[in-house]
């Protein structure tokens, strides 16, 4: 998720937006100093949000979350999460204090490691905050990091994460990643599905992402979406969506140099545009967007 602003903390409370303790930027979840009223906040959510998942998730996503240590009453434990993870996809959870820098990020991806924050949004926080939390990343992301493709493409995000800064395209990488991982949308038999971490943790955009006439629903291809820009403040204005998950299998292996050379220097698309070659699933009205501007 993206995320800044000043993250409400357990435990540990001060200076943890400082130095991290280690470099790798991992911390102990410290399970045990989760108060009743953090627990109660994740019950919440979790309760909310597992009503909205039947029929608006993709199936993936609710394999994932049956087979996983996750349930209302109490904040999962990490440990109990990676046991069940690794033997499936090998990936593991680690704790960190909020976002890490770009590089922290991407070396843990690309060791099937993901970084869940620790801490839980306050429960004057509970519709929005920009620092992806526990419920965000255990909810959102790890049921998803239980499908061998999903797990495979994160990791290859990593691997192409550090290649990326490299060559100084990062923000074309991260819009693969937001598009995808975070706010993507899948073609099922039963319908249009979520399976974007970013849309099932939130349960206003759940609803919006599927059933609103503002945002338009367009078909993924990369090259565009490397091209275009992203809201971290509000609904995405569009969604782009895959015919099925499968497809980042291909995503994941394919080389995306050339592709960056093929973008480099072109206009870059805003969020709402809609252009004449996209396979266009939906147009949206965009009086979501309208009405705030
Ligand atoms: N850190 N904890 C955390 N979670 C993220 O999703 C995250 C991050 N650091 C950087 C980042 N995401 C993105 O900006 C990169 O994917 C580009
Ligand atoms: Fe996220």
């Amino acid at each position: 998720m993206k995320p800044r602003a000043s993250a409400p903390k357990h435990g540990l409370a001060a200076g943890e937006a400082g130095r991290p303790e280690r470099a790798d930027w991992t911390v102990d979840q410290g399970w045990k100093r989760y108060t009743a009223e953090e627990h109660a906040v994740w019950k919440f959510l979790f309760e909310r949000q597992s009503r909205l998942v039947p029929g608006r998730a993709c199936r993936e996503f609710e394999a994932g979350m049956r087979d996983l240590p996750i349930g209302a009453d109490r904040i999962p434990d990490f440990r109990r999460l990676s046991d069940v993870l690794a033997r499936r996809t090998g990936w593991q959870v680690v704790a960190v204090p909020g976002l890490v820098p770009d590089e922290v990020f991407f070396e843990h991806l690309a060791n099937r490691r993901f970084p869940a924050g620790r801490f839980i949004r306050r429960a004057d926080q509970l519709d929005y905050l920009e620092e992806p939390d526990v419920f965000h990343d255990v909810f959102g992301h790890v049921p998803m990091l239980m499908n061998p493709t999903l797990a495979d493409f994160v990791q290859a995000y990593g691997e192409g994460g550090l290649r990326a800064q490299r060559l100084g395209v990062l923000p074309n990488l991260a819009r693969v990643y937001w598009y995808t991982v975070e706010f993507g949308l899948v073609r099922q038999d039963a319908g249009l599905r979520i399976y974007g971490s970013g849309i099932i943790s939130s349960y206003a955009e759940s609803l919006f992402a599927l059933d609103d006439p503002s945002p338009n629903r367009i078909r993924f291809d990369l090259a565009r979406v490397m091209r275009t820009r992203y809201r971290i403040d509000d609904f995405q204005e569009s969604y782009f969506v895959l015919d099925d998950l499968e497809d980042l299998l291909e995503l994941a292996s394919v080389d995306f140099a050339p592709l960056y050379e093929s973008v480099r220097g072109l206009a870059e698309w805003e969020p709402g545009i809609v252009l004449p070659e996209d396979g266009v699933l939906s147009r949206g009205t965009g009086s979501h967007h309208a009405a705030r501007r």
